[in-house]
């Protein structure tokens, strides 16, 4: 087990570090204080998420690479939130709709270094931000840790632990970019996926939640691993905003999430606390950007699968509210298992 850091660059005043979680096995995760972001997981020797070189790029972009997302993921369909009856103005940086925390999201943050800690089998780094009361419009002050681990097994664990001091709604997730090839030029459109969930939530223009309906017979049925793009047809109307997946979908109890590459023989299993995973698949990423190994980013790149509470809870009255009381605690853990089936 090693850990290492580094100087990355600077964002405003704020030095930026990176932190290296390295397991001496097969599994290397290095982690920037800009937004948590997880720029590379280097499995067997290769790296398995898009990344950038610099500050500048993860900041003016825009892609959340790898970025923790919140205050609140995803979208927040109106500009008006009532909490214990005040109404809180948010931040709207898509069109009406608060997306990702809106413009000062937890992604584009300077986050402070906690602890780092080493076992026999595990290497951690725990990131601190607080995010301070009416941040994009969101009310109370809001103390999040951050804890990402790396195990002797080749896995990844990351932890959310947040505390209020008003009532606020919260959702986090870590929005990586999947690519399990050996190489980045190839799309994950082939990638295997299975997602054990019986629902999925449908989207209007807006890629606001109207209904959860089944996925019997559906292009959203992943209850069986299949191919990406073996049901994915453009021109259905689910795809007609969104160019391809963007959806969320409800998972069983078991929460079972399976990525795999037939080219690589590298498969990614996903458990979580949360009771959402939001698939994307890269539909809208914008082209020729250059990534961290020269490479250069096209769509259908790669896959996040954010796992997280359920989107625009507070706006949906089929769905559960997000909303952290003072007297409460949030925790989400989410673990990522990769594996070469050649092992
Ligand atoms: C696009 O609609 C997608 C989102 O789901 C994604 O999180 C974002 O790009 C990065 O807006």
């Amino acid at each position: 087990m090693d850990y290492r850091e580094t100087y990355f660059g600077k964002y405003k005043n704020y030095p930026i570090r990176e932190y290296i979680l390295d397991n001496d096995k097969n599994l290397i995760v290095k982690i920037l204080s800009l937004g948590g972001t997880i720029r590379e997981i280097n499995y067997k020797g290769k790296n398995r998420v898009l990344g950038f070189n610099n500050v500048d790029d993860y900041i003016n972009l825009r892609t959340y690479f790898g970025a923790i997302v919140g205050r609140v993921a995803g979208r927040i369909s109106s500009r008006l939130i009532r909490i214990d009856g005040v109404d809180y103005k948010l931040n709207q940086n898509e069109g009406t709709t608060c997306l990702h925390g809106g413009q000062e999201g937890f992604s584009f943050k300077a986050w402070e270094f906690e602890e780092s800690k080493i076992s026999d089998n595990s290497v951690s780094v725990t990131l601190k931000y607080i995010s301070p009361n009416l941040e994009s419009g969101f009310p109370g002050e809001v103390t999040v840790f951050a804890k990402y681990t790396v195990y002797d097994d080749d896995s990844l664990s990351i932890e959310y632990f947040a505390k209020t001091n008003k009532a606020t709604p919260i959702t986090l997730t870590n929005h990586s970019y999947f690519n399990l090839n050996d190489d980045l030029n190839e799309d994950i459109l082939d990638h295997f996926l299975k997602i054990d969930a019986d629902s999925y939530l449908k989207l209007d223009e807006k890629s606001i939640p109207v209904k959860a309906v089944s996925v019997e017979n559906t292009p959203f049925d992943f209850k069986r691993a299949k191919m990406i793009k073996s049901d994915m047809d453009l021109f259905l109307e689910d795809f007609k905003y969104t160019k391809g997946y963007d959806h969320p979908f409800i998972l069983n109890v078991e929460k079972c999430i399976e990525l795999y590459s037939e080219k690589s023989g590298i498969s990614l299993n996903i458990e979580t606390t949360e009771p959402v995973v939001v698939l994307y698949c890269s539909n809208k990423l914008e082209k020729d950007l250059l990534l961290s190994n020269g490479e250069k980013t096209f769509n259908y790149q790669g896959v996040c699968l954010e796992t997280q509470w359920y989107p625009d809870a507070l706006n949906q009255d089929f769905l559960p509210d997000n909303i952290l009381k003072p007297e409460g605690e949030y925790y989400s853990k989410t673990i990522y298992r990769f594996k070469n089936i050649s092992d």
